[in-house]
């Protein structure tokens, strides 16, 4: 670091406040500081501000209908369609010309598509999956990479109100085959591979092996040729068709919108919880669209003349809202890249701002803390000065990660927004209006207006500023999810039983928990501490330790494992990996091996534990339950808790030592 350098960082380093400058308010959508007290003075009404956002075919009657807690229903009675939201208003209104996507391939490559290109193919794929059967309601998969195709189906299925449930491409083929299980999903559409740090990746493959494990017929499987000539050579079955064929079958064609209802599915989106069984968060038309919109308006600040890159993928949350639904509906030009970050060397990311001359970048802490890592020199390298805003999610961001991204990719004259939401809010819920508020690192900010955000004590009592407590939120939001698919008592039980009275149909009697730790200052900021069930967050991305777990246990020599989240300097969280083994069964290298195999075989690469700790014994209680907390303290190798509850104590220690080896 040079001498200048020094001093900014001290400089920054003793700022706990930031103040948004002047230039980005003065052309902030939302510039009303008011905007607090009118929401909450004008609840449920305010909402109308999201639904004015969309076109409807028909108005709504109610703003919320809050009789049958806490299954609320927004914009009761509307209808509307999704997809001619995101394009065909924008082309009626003359933008057919304004680029929709700008996509970039890992190789550099590119492809450019406007509103009026996304239209056609849009329609054009919606008459494909309407030939292949595809009625209103019917569940499709959508098992793919991070290219244009995507989007184009996404926004096909709500073209004919057939929802989505997107997979994350990095996902095993057995996590494809038990999230087309429990959606009961006849189609699907898939890639032959796509390029991950210069190599094709066989994803048809694992299609394949996915679709063995699906329990009823599958209708039809589309394929969409990534790879040309690095293709695997898999040959297609009678029901698996290739995009392109089908699509030249459609050329031209055009297919109505499918008017929906707001309270209609626009998809599903499978996340993790507590127990093995993944959730089928489901979203609606009206709710979520609005939501997506609204926030991406006022909190991303996004104006239709953006070009706005999140680099999030779409196989997630942060995709769907914020790189789909979000930024078209508004008319931006959305930004989507394959790759990594790393490759082919860790100024790519900074090389597509600058080629794009990016306006908004929304990243995640976990890419913050590599870059940090790497170093300055890669954005050095790259003219930055189109960026006016900068954006994280997925996991509490640390102050020091916080100023780097400020100083060396936002050259301290941009905003950052802190946003901490989830699959199953839709959309933003805390986080600072950036023209509005100060901004204070590792501090999320205030609740959105028009939310109630509390923390509590396990009582449900409000908690003093300062204090660790427990994050609820009060009241309804048009993009919070309906249930979680057909499973109505579930969604009760993961949701709000914690803090309601699940007998009332009052609605002020039912609290929304979304499972994490909170703590909020005198300004009534919000800093979110992390998860308090068993969901690991390892880089941006959730993972239930017992689906890790029952991948362990499944295999050969394995008698019991737990698994907890350890403390890791990039990915924030790191999967740790407790194991038993059987008798006969070697704790050896070839046993870790098999174990990581098992666990991405499973789930992932993503769920790959870090460590592999071979034990005799796991800590328990006298009623024989497993003392997690303190592994996740070996694992920290920090100070150890209370161990007098345990049954056997003394293995807390062989443990430790075995960690520190
Ligand atoms: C959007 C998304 C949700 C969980 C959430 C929380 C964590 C997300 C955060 C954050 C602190 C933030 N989380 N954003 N924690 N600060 N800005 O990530 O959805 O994958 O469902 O994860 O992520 O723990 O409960 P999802």
């Amino acid at each position: 670091m040079s001498g200048d350098d020094v001093e900014l960082e001290a400089r920054l380093e003793d700022r706990d406040v930031f103040e948004p400058p002047a230039e980005f308010v003065e052309q902030a959508n939302a510039g009303d500081p008011e905007i607090y007290e009118e929401f909450e003075e004008n609840w449920p009404e305010c909402w109308e501000n999201a639904a004015d956002l969309l076109d409807w075919d028909s108005g709504y009657d109610e703003v919320l209908d809050d009789s049958n807690p806490p299954f609320y229903e927004w914009f009761t009675d509307g209808k509307l369609n999704a997809a001619y939201n995101c394009i065909d208003r924008h082309v009626e209104a003359g933008e057919k010309n304004r680029v929709a996507i700008k996509w970039e391939g890992e190789h550099g490559d590119t492809r450019t598509y406007t509103y009026q290109d996304l239209y056609r193919e849009v329609n054009e794929f919606a008459a494909t999956l309407r030939d292949l059967g595809v009625e209103e309601d019917d569940v499709v998969t959508l098992y793919m990479p991070m290219v244009p195709e995507l989007p184009i189906a996404m926004l096909a299925c709500a073209r004919i109100g057939a929802p989505h449930s997107v997979v994350f491409a990095g996902f095993s083929a057995d996590a494809l085959a038990t999230r087309m299980n429990a959606a009961d999903s006849e189609f699907l559409v898939t890639a032959n591979g796509y390029y991950r740090r210069g190599d094709a990746l066989d994803h048809l493959e694992k299609t394949n092996e996915g679709l063995d494990g699906v329990d009823h017929g599958v209708e039809a499987t589309v394929v969409v040729d990534r790879l040309g000539d690095d293709d695997f050579g898999h040959d297609l079955t009678a029901s698996q068709h290739d995009w392109d064929e089908l699509m030249a079958e459609h050329r031209g064609e055009r297919v109505d919108p499918v008017s929906r209802d707001a309270e209609d599915m626009l998809f599903l989106m499978y996340t993790s919880g507590t127990t093995g069984q993944p959730k089928g968060v489901k979203h609606t038309t009206a709710g979520y669209l609005s939501w997506s919109a609204w926030t991406s308006q006022n909190v991303l600040d996004l104006k239709r003349e953006d070009t706005y890159w999140c680099s999030a993928d779409i196989g997630w949350i942060t995709g769907h809202s914020y790189i789909v639904y979000g930024p078209l509906a508004l008319g931006t030009t959305t930004v989507m890249y394959e790759g990594t970050p790393d490759f082919p060397d860790r100024d790519r990311l900074w090389e597509i701002v600058e080629k794009y001359s990016v306006d908004v970048f929304y990243t995640a802490p976990t890419a913050i803390r590599s870059f940090m890592k790497w170093g300055e020199r890669f954005p050095n390298e790259h003219d930055l000065s189109s960026l006016r805003l900068l954006g994280t999610v997925g996991e509490p961001i640390n102050p020091r990660a916080w100023k780097w991204y400020y100083k060396h990719i936002g050259n301290e004259s941009t905003p950052i927004v802190d946003t901490w939401w989830q699959t199953e809010t839709g959309g933003h819920m805390i986080t600072t209006l950036p023209g509005v508020k100060d901004m204070k690192p590792g501090s999320a900010g205030p609740p959105l207006p028009g939310l109630d955000v509390r923390i509590v004590d396990t009582n449900g009592d409000e908690v003093e500023p300062g204090r660790a407590g427990y994050l609820t939120v009060n009241k309804p939001w048009p993009g919070m999810l309906r249930t979680l698919y057909q499973n109505d008592e579930r969604f009760i039980d993961e949701y709000w039983a914690e803090y309601s009275d699940t007998d009332s149909d009052d609605p002020d009697d039912w609290v929304y928990f979304p499972e994490d730790g909170a703590k909020i200052d005198e300004d009534g900021y919000i800093t979110v501490l992390g998860r308090v069930d068993d969901v690991i967050n390892v880089s941006g991305h959730r993972l239930g330790t017992m689906e890790i777990e029952s991948a362990i246990v499944g295999v050969e020599g394995v008698a019991e494992a737990a698994v907890v989240g350890g403390d890791h300097d990039i990915k924030g969280e790191a999967v740790y990996a407790y194991v038993i083994t059987e008798d006969g069964y070697e704790g050896d290298e070839e046993m870790r091996q098999r174990i990581v195999d098992g666990v991405e075989d499973a789930i992932g690469p993503i769920a790959r534990p870090e460590d592999v700790i071979f034990t005799p014994e796991l800590p328990k209680t006298r009623s024989g339950k497993i003392m997690r907390r303190l592994l996740e303290d070996i694992a920290n190798e920090a100070e150890l808790g209370d161990t007098s509850t345990l049954r056997n104590p003394e293995i807390v220690e062989e443990i430790r030592q075995k960690v520190q080896r």
